[in-house]
């Protein structure tokens, strides 16, 4: 699991929401860059995080693991961190909307900063599950706060309530690995599936690699062509 920001206590959040949905025999790490933002939320930040999060992917390949979580909503780096991997490689806000699909008629999400929101609806866009996607919503707490605010929690569970009736959507997206610890009360909360994307991933993850499934490597995700490159990995 790559927690592509650089804040540890939010690695050390996903990697516990992780390993308490991991079946028997699995096993999860969880990393961070050393370099790059502290929390992403903006076309900048995403960018900045992204050589980082596939130079820990690379690593990833050199130790041998199986797959990878990219545990950031946005899913940076998705399609770079494919080609780089033999095993599957899953973004949270991917596997979160795709798994909601599977629960009711459509999903809102509710996210962190509404600048966000229309990178959210890009993704939902390319993953083809849109029309499943009823609103999406921020509570405007920045990610870093998410744990030092002590109304984050409040403040959170208020917007959920209100994209669902404002959507009058039967399921709910977390929009941030940061609050994937909040899963299961605000479920208890709101009477509906909330989809933690970290949960949500690790299962897909896990699923893909039960099942002797690899990310192709005929055609675009192959890998990259051989060239020189300044940059802190090959
Ligand atoms: C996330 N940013 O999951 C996001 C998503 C967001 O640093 N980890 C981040 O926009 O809150």
């Amino acid at each position: 699991m790559v927690n592509p920001n650089t804040t540890a206590s939010m690695t050390t959040l996903v990697e516990q929401c992780a390993r308490a949905v991991a079946g028997p025999g699995v096993t999860v790490d969880a990393v961070n860059p050393v370099t790059g933002p502290e929390s992403i939320e903006s076309h900048y930040d995403e960018a900045l995080a992204t050589p980082g999060l596939l130079a820990e992917i690379a690593a990833g390949e050199v130790e041998g693991y199986d797959g990878y979580v990219i545990a950031c909503f946005g899913d940076p780096g998705l399609l770079a961190a494919r080609e780089l991997a033999r095993g599957p490689v899953v973004g949270i806000a991917e596997a979160a909307m795709r798994s909601a699909g599977y629960l009711g008629r459509s999903f809102s999400v509710v996210t962190t900063l509404a600048r966000t929101i229309g990178h959210a609806q890009d993704i939902a866009h390319a993953y083809g599950v849109a029309s499943l996607c009823a609103g999406i919503h921020a509570c405007e707490i920045p990610v870093v706060e998410l744990e030092r605010d002590p109304a984050a929690r409040a403040t959170i569970l208020a917007a959920c309530h209100s994209a669902l009736v404002d959507d009058g959507s039967d399921v709910l997206v977390l929009g941030c690995a940061g609050m994937a610890d909040l899963c299961s009360w605000l479920a208890d909360e709101l009477g509906v599936p909330v989809v933690d994307g970290v949960a949500a991933a690790v299962t897909v993850v896990e699923g893909l690699v039960r099942a002797g499934l690899r990310t192709s490597k005929r055609g675009e995700l192959a890998p990259p062509p051989v060239k020189r490159r300044s940059t802190a990995y090959a």
